[in-house]
């Protein structure tokens, strides 16, 4: 079995990267044990403070958070951080240092009380200035910049699936010796796929296009293997991860309450069109390709369709079709 140090010395990867991703998994372990106790321990439950989305921050969220600020403070490559649980930009002890890493750090933190799929989402870039505490314009690029991204899912096994712009590669963590294990190298997801997953709560306030994609879904149609089945978890990552296996699409449009849409650019959408971009699979705004969005500000949220390339293409001809990009 060949380890992820193992790996990604012989993928000959940068050494700043491999440091940095190195500063990724500490932290990511000590989580992975923390919530498979979670119960007998006292990290369940609300926080009681809101974050600068103005959502509830469960304790785990403000736990993780800290740990990773922690882990990648001491990090002599990482100038700052981006992330979900924290208004500004975060400046380590190495301003001159030539990288920056968003990231989520519990990404479905409403499924943390309940034994549900969570995960870690993070996205790793080079500054654009060239020395000096890193300023928004350094943060504000296109996910096709990205140099890293993946995500850790804490489910039934704890997996990190990520990728360096070489294919993506999952890696299983064997708790007992903790180490993560190559388990899947040059993950390829299906052209075609037969799941949709949205929160089709929301039904009524999704845009025409949506609307008229899902119907599509469920009719009848012994050619394209319709209706689909609909699978909606509440974590993106555990969503994510079973479509990038089986085939399917992930959305999580505009909606009348939230017209940018609820999910990041940063650190949860860009990681995930990077590694969906590298599976084969495609992901877009619904108008445009996701990884050429360039955010304005560095919690900008955005609708999303990412998933199984033909999933997503009619999803977006519906969209052009049916949608205008203000609905
Ligand atoms: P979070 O960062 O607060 O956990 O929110 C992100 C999550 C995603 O994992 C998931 O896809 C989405 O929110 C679910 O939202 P909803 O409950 O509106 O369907």
């Amino acid at each position: 079995m060949q380890t992820l140090n193992r790996f990604l010395i012989e993928s000959s990867i940068q050494m700043p990267l491999y440091n940095i991703i190195q500063y990724i998994i500490k932290p990511s372990k000590d989580l992975s044990r923390k919530i498979n106790i979670a119960g007998l321990e006292d990290i369940l439950g609300e926080a009681e403070v809101t974050n600068v989305q103005g959502e509830e921050q469960k304790k785990l969220d403000v736990y993780a958070n800290d740990e990773f600020i922690k882990s990648l403070s001491e990090c002599t490559h990482c100038a700052a951080m981006i992330s979900e649980e924290t208004e500004v930009i975060i400046h380590t002890p190495f301003p001159d240092a030539e990288y920056i890493v968003a990231f989520d750090p519990v990404d479905g933190s409403s499924n943390i009380d309940v034994n549900v799929s969570i995960g870690t989402i993070f996205s790793v870039y080079k500054r654009i200035s060239t020395s000096g505490p890193i300023t928004e314009e350094d943060c504000l690029q296109a996910g096709k910049n990205q140099l890293a991204a993946g995500y850790i899912i804490y489910g039934s096994s704890t997996i990190l699936v990520m990728t360096t712009g070489n294919g993506v590669h999952s890696f299983t963590l064997e708790p007992h010796i903790d180490k993560f294990y190559l388990s899947d190298t040059h993950v390829r997801t299906p052209k075609d796929g037969k799941i949709y997953s949205l929160n089709e709560g929301n039904y009524i306030k999704f845009p025409e296009g949506v609307k008229k994609y899902l119907k599509y879904c469920q009719e009848n149609d012994k050619e394209t293997n319709r209706p689909y089945s609909s699978r909606y978890i509440g974590s993106m990552v555990a969503d994510f991860h079973r479509n990038l296996k089986k085939g399917g699409v992930f959305i999580y449009p505009s909606t009348e309450k939230d017209p940018n849409g609820k999910l990041r650019v940063l650190y949860e959408c860009n990681p995930m069109s990077f590694l969906i971009e590298q599976a084969g699979g495609k992901a877009s705004n619904g108008f445009e390709r996701m990884l050429d969005v360039v955010p304005t500000s560095i919690h900008q949220r955005t609708p999303i369709f990412v998933g199984s390339t033909n999933m997503v293409d009619k999803a977006c001809e519906f969209m052009k079709e049916y949608s205008t990009k203000a609905q």
